[in-house]
């Protein structure tokens, strides 16, 4: 029987790419797509869409049931930056969210599930270097702590009741087609398109701010890679760490310079930069590449000059 996917959040910088590959795969008519708010045309006339709030829980069955849904994957949250603003709120969603989620495929033996984690699950007492799979989680964000409570539940969910969760911390993705959803990677998405419009950008991170970084195929194809592996090769039930490529802000702009001479960036640090400051610069994602195949093609060139070529592209 050909599975029948549920994408909760499919209008953010993830859904929107992550929605049309999986209907690539798996057929227009089988991907159904939902978000609080509206999507692009491209999703919404493409195939199967639905306003959706997923803290409704009787709606969430009742779409879940009339679609035959047997796997979801779930990416609305409220990201790190916006998580700061609105604590308790944010909490509310990330957490009440997931264990819907969860519930829902407990009670209806749904067959996999796919829920991100992010490197905010780790904290100033990380080591922060090549950080390790497994280590010291102390996060000191709303979101990083929402995080690893998540990454907890799912592996409770999978061991206590055989809830086939499956989940990767991402770390800052870049992508040019929606644009990035109030984190504090967002920067490395923000800065092409200043760089394209006014050849200036107002960075608020410093610029030697390293973080771990994935150009959005990158992403989209280790989403895909581990929800497809076989059970057995799945030995992390929590999440799985993955690197992708880490820079500075410095080094982002030294690239866009390369095309465009006479971009200027200048630093006004904010809130964000304490975030930045207590997350790992870089990422050890070898179980990843072991157990299931995880591989990386973008390096900061190439994702420079396709980021430049397509945001270039929607002003000209
Ligand atoms: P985003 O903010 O761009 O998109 C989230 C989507 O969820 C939005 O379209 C929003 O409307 C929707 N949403 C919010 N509340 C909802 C609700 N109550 N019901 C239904 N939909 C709701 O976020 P994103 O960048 O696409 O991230 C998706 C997931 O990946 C999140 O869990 C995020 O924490 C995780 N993640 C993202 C990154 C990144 O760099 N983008 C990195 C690490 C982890
Ligand atoms: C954020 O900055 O909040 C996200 C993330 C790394 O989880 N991009």
């Amino acid at each position: 029987m050909m599975d029948k996917i549920l994408v909760i959040g499919c209008a953010g910088q993830i859904g929107s790419e992550l929605t049309l590959e999986l209907r690539k795969i798996y057929g227009d008519a089988n991907v159904v797509a939902t978000d609080i708010k509206p999507a692009e045309k491209e999703i919404t006339e493409g195939g199967p869409f639905e306003i959706l709030d997923v803290l409704d829980t009787h709606r969430l069955f009742g779409t879940v049931s009339r679609n035959k849904i047997t796997q979801i994957y779930h990416l609305a949250a409220i990201l790190s930056g916006n998580a700061e603003k609105k604590p308790i709120a944010s909490w509310h969603i990330n957490m009440e969210s997931l264990l819907n989620v969860l519930e829902l495929s407990r009670e209806l033996t749904l067959s996999k599930v796919f829920w991100p984690s992010s490197i905010a699950v780790f904290g100033p007492t990380t080591p922060r270097i090549k950080t390790p799979q497994f280590t010291v989680m102390e996060p000191n964000t709303v979101y990083g702590i929402s995080k690893l409570a998540g990454e907890r539940w799912l592996e409770y969910y999978f061991h206590k009741y055989g809830v086939d969760g499956r989940s990767l911390r991402y770390p800052g993705l870049i992508s040019y087609k929606t644009e990035a959803g109030g984190g504090t990677t967002d920067y490395a998405v923000e800065i092409f398109y200043e760089a394209i419009r006014n050849k200036k950008y107002d960075c608020f991170l410093s610029e030697n701010t390293y973080l771990p970084m994935q150009f959005m195929d990158d992403a989209i194809k280790a989403t895909i890679g581990v929800m497809e592996a076989p059970a057995e090769k799945i030995s992390v039930r929590s999440s799985y760490n993955v690197a992708g490529i880490s820079f500075s802000p410095k080094e982002l702009t030294n690239e866009i310079k390369k095309n465009i001479p006479d971009f200027k960036v200048d630093y006004f640090t904010d809130f964000r930069q304490a975030i930045a400051d207590s997350w790992p610069k870089s990422i050890d994602d070898n179980v990843a590449r072991q157990d299931w195949g995880l591989k990386n093609s973008y390096d900061i060139k190439r994702l420079t000059e396709i980021m430049l070529r397509e945001v270039g592209k929607k002003f000209s």
